[in-house]
């Protein structure tokens, strides 16, 4: 503290000195120390932090290069923190810290640096402070604060659906028809009919234009009522399991009434196969059953 010598200066608290050095710093006053008082010294203080461009999970930011000593020599490293909150100076220590800072320039060139990985519509607030070669950190600095931009819309690919029909193992070929509509509206968002696989499984058409979200999906077959599922947050790769589809509809009304019984009855004791529920070659009373055991039942819509 020699350049502060004089009676006046032993009555100054050594808190004083420290203020008034900072101050000093800030308006780029501080002389030179030599080597051996830089553990005392600080690197200035870094108050220009600047956001210059957001993205979804990105912010670009700039600010200009400090001394090590507030002065000439560059400082040593950067410590820049980020949260999701208006933090103080006393939270520094717990704050996360941005890794990947660049190796500071020389004093008064402005640096630019990224930061990634951010979370799509987040408000985040970040300061940086330089560090010198004894680990003595800038005093004071100005946080910044930013809203990342919301996620765009991101197309789902390689979608399967895999339908369930009661009282029957899909067959490949089946015709399936599914209609995805945005969650909790009517408003459809995709809609394609198609056949099954060797694994019973439908899957999303390429010329289908999905984007990742919330769905509520209806599904639907010649002969079934229709069951929607609800709320299904659909993605690439996923493998969407359908509810069953209760037999009896023959007449795709969405309803099992006296309607599909009467077509039923027109072809009893034939092989018909739209009537012919069990498949087994007859429609008789096991194919009955099926109606009297969902009968009244409606389907979704
Ligand atoms: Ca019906
Ligand atoms: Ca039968």
């Amino acid at each position: 503290m020699s350049s502060f010598p004089g009676k006046k200066a032993r009555s100054i608290s050594v808190f004083s000195i420290i203020s008034l050095i900072i101050l000093m710093s800030g308006a780029g006053l501080v002389p030179r120390f030599a080597r051996a008082d830089g553990a005392a010294i600080p690197p200035a203080n870094i108050v220009d932090l600047t956001v210059v461009n957001v993205g979804s999970s990105s912010v670009q930011l700039t600010w200009s290069a400090v001394g090590a000593d507030g002065y000439v020599e560059p400082a040593t490293a950067y410590d820049m923190r980020i949260a999701q909150y208006n933090f103080t100076m006393g939270a520094w220590s717990s704050l996360t810290r941005v890794t990947g800072t660049p190796t500071p320039g020389q004093p008064g060139i402005q640096e630019s640096f990224a930061v990634t990985g951010l979370n799509p519509g987040t408000m985040y607030y970040i300061a940086v402070r330089g560090v010198d070669s004894f680990g003595t950190i800038s005093v004071a600095y100005n946080m910044v604060s930013f809203t990342t931009a919301s996620a765009g819309p991101t197309p789902v690919s390689n979608v399967i659906f895999s339908p369930q029909l009661e009282g029957m193992q899909i067959p490949a070929g089946k015709s399936i028809s599914v209609v995805l509509y945005n969650a909790g509206t009517a408003t459809a968002a995709a809609s394609f009919t198609g056949t099954t696989d060797t694994s019973g499984r439908v899957a999303l058409p390429q010329t289908a234009s999905l984007n990742a979200g919330l769905y509520d999906i209806l599904v639907s077959t010649q002969g079934y009522l229709k069951k929607k599922l609800f709320e299904y947050n659909v993605s690439s790769n996923a493998i969407i399991e359908l509810p069953t589809l209760p037999v009896g509809d023959i007449n795709n009304d969405n309803i099992i009434n006296s309607l599909d019984w009467s077509v039923m009855s027109g072809k009893w004791f034939s092989n018909d196969a739209t009537t012919d529920i069990n498949k087994d070659g007859i429609v008789n009373s096991i194919d009955w059953s099926f109606l009297s055991k969902n009968w009244f039942m409606t389907g979704d819509n």
